[in-house]
């Protein structure tokens, strides 16, 4: 094989997550290139070293939510929740950087600051934040999707006298909460995990809802042995299941439809995958996604569940007052979450009807009230997946920047790469169905993909890919067609489309074709010897 010039790396990897330790792994010990992370974090673990806020947990159940490339890890490690809680999840992620031996080649408190493109060198020449320099053949992000926090822009902050949070950020040593009044904005996945356990500390928790949310219990629970030992014994069928499925996790959606059935029969079976809990209720009926009639079923369902859960009937209205289909935004699942408002310190604000006009020194002033705050919770969500990227001065062939290329929206193939930045692999990048899935099942096949094509490359002494304009036009036809045959961009409001960040394009970034479809779309690819892309010497 041939090695790159100089001090030159064969490959770069921004960030040191589930993704970066994973391509790290691949392409040091199973290709024997000379690789290197660059995290801008003190610790590994990406999402799960920032996301330290309160009820914070995976919405995937833990036998799914792991690597599934080595059999001597899956035996070893032995996760205790249904669903893995952060530190857990943290503690699993340092585990696999120490058992594979690859914080040598992580640089830890290293933010990249720009990357450039040069041409005559075939190099990616990478400046981080404190000012040094790396290069290397290939450049890597393994950035995340939602790790660029979203601190909407509220006039005032700056004059509040309390402390303020997002949840994405959060401060490691905690926050107490005893004797103070909180207030919380927004009500995502995250802002449901962390009402229930903000409301159980706090004097008082004021809860400042822009649009009425679904949830469906996730019945957590500890795992007892006979499980444990069940997942142990089967994490080949396990593996064969996530891998098969549309959304990477370990159930398969029904092929009934809900409009096929009874009332009654419905009613049961919803009544069921209630009581069962977790991401699975969506897979109660085929057509949820697809058929606005299928989907009204399931919104009736929840509204008459949230109703009997919230005793104030004003609460409860607020709560199901939906603008969108269920889980035409990501579905969040929860612990207690509508049971909270039936607290004596909780108080749901509607900011809908009367916006959040300034934060003050002493609180929040809405259009028509202020709320006295000593701490303010934004659980706000991200600049989901192009604001990572979109974040570093990356710049391709001819001095292009991203920002050039994506002004109208991300534009990818295969959401893997980029026309005009040869040899830069974007890791669950836009136009991917990563977000749409299970996430680590979504992570193996991108990094086993660019690994295999970098394999693909040296193995016929090639030292460049990119992707073609038209297959890149392509692409984003076929993700608009995949979005527009759903329900999904229905819901105005979506992160999926940009839509939480005032002035971000609005365009549908992931890929609603299902993870096992894009699999085979990817295999295929690669079989017809990187169809699509430009391999040069
Ligand atoms: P999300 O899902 O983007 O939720 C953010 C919430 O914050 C949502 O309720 C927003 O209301 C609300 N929000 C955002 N900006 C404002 C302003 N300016 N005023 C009032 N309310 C606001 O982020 P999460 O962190 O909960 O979840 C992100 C993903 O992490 C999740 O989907 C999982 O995949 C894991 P809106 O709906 O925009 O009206």
């Amino acid at each position: 094989s041939k090695r790159v010039d100089g001090d030159a790396l064969d490959a770069l990897i921004i960030g040191a997550g589930f993704s970066g330790l994973y391509q790290l792994y691949l392409l040091r010990d199973r290709l024997g290139l000379k690789a290197q992370v660059l995290e801008a974090a003190d610790g590994v673990g990406g999402t799960w070293y920032w996301n330290r806020y309160p009820g914070a947990r995976c919405d995937s159940e833990s036998h799914s939510y792991c690597y599934s490339f080595s059999k001597e890890l899956q035996q070893e490690w032995e996760w205790t929740e249904r669903y893995p809680e952060q530190p857990e999840i943290l503690r699993y992620l340092n585990h696999v950087a120490d058992r594979f031996d690859l914080r040598r080649d992580i640089r830890l408190g290293t933010r990249v600051a720009a990357a450039r493109y040069d041409e005559a060198g075939n190099l990616w020449h990478v400046t981080t934040a404190s000012g040094d320099h790396l290069s290397a053949r290939f450049l890597i992000t393994a950035v995340g999707c939602l790790s660029t926090a979203n601190v909407p822009k509220i006039p005032g902050l700056e004059s509040f006298a309390g402390s303020w949070y997002h949840t994405g950020e959060w401060p490691h040593e905690g926050v107490d909460f005893r004797g103070k009044r909180v207030g919380q904005i927004g009500t995502g996945s995250t802002g449901i995990q962390a009402v229930p356990v903000i409301a159980a500390t706090a004097q008082h928790l004021t809860v400042f809802q822009r649009t009425a949310n679904y949830s469906v219990p996730a019945r957590n629970a500890p795992l007892d042995a006979a499980f444990k030992r069940w997942v142990k014994d089967n994490y080949d069928a396990i593996r064969d299941v996530t891998r098969a499925t549309t959304n990477g996790h370990p159930f398969t959606i029904s092929d009934r439809s809900a409009l096929e059935v009874t009332p009654e029969e419905r009613q049961a079976l919803y009544e069921q995958a209630w009581e069962k809990g977790g991401l699975q209720f969506r897979a109660t009926f085929r057509d949820l996604l697809v058929d606005k009639a299928a989907n009204d079923t399931a919104v009736d369902f929840l509204k008459a569940k949230i109703r009997a859960i919230v005793k104030d009937p004003k609460t409860a209205a607020l709560l199901t007052a939906f603008d969108h289909p269920y889980a035409t935004k990501r579905p969040p699942i929860d612990t207690d979450y509508f049971e909270t408002y039936n607290r004596d310190n909780v108080t749901l604000v509607d900011v809908r009807t009367a916006p959040i006009e300034r934060i003050t020194p002493g609180g929040i002033r809405t259009r028509d009230a202020e709320y006295p705050l000593d701490i303010i919770v934004f659980a706000t969500g991200f600049d989901a997946m192009t604001g990572p990227l979109l974040r570093m001065d990356i710049r391709g062939r001819g001095g292009l920047t991203l920002q050039e290329a994506w002004d109208a929206g991300p534009r990818t193939y295969l959401g893997l790469q980029v026309a005009g930045f040869p040899n830069l692999f974007t890791v669950t990048g836009p136009g991917s169905p990563s977000v749409l899935c299970n996430m680590p099942v979504a992570i193996e096949q991108h990094a086993e993909w660019i690994a295999d094509c970098i394999a693909h490359l040296r193995d016929r002494g090639l030292q460049r890919i990119e992707a073609k304009p038209e297959a890149v036009e392509r692409w984003v036809a076929q993700v608009n067609e995949a979005a527009d045959a759903t329900l999904l961009p229905q819901a105005a409001s979506s992160w999926y489309l940009g839509a939480n960040v005032p002035g971000k394009p609005r365009v549908f970034m992931p890929y609603t074709g299902g993870m096992a479809h894009y699999r085979s779309i990817c295999d295929g690819v690669a079989a017809r010897g990187y169809e699509g892309f430009a391999l040069t010497d």
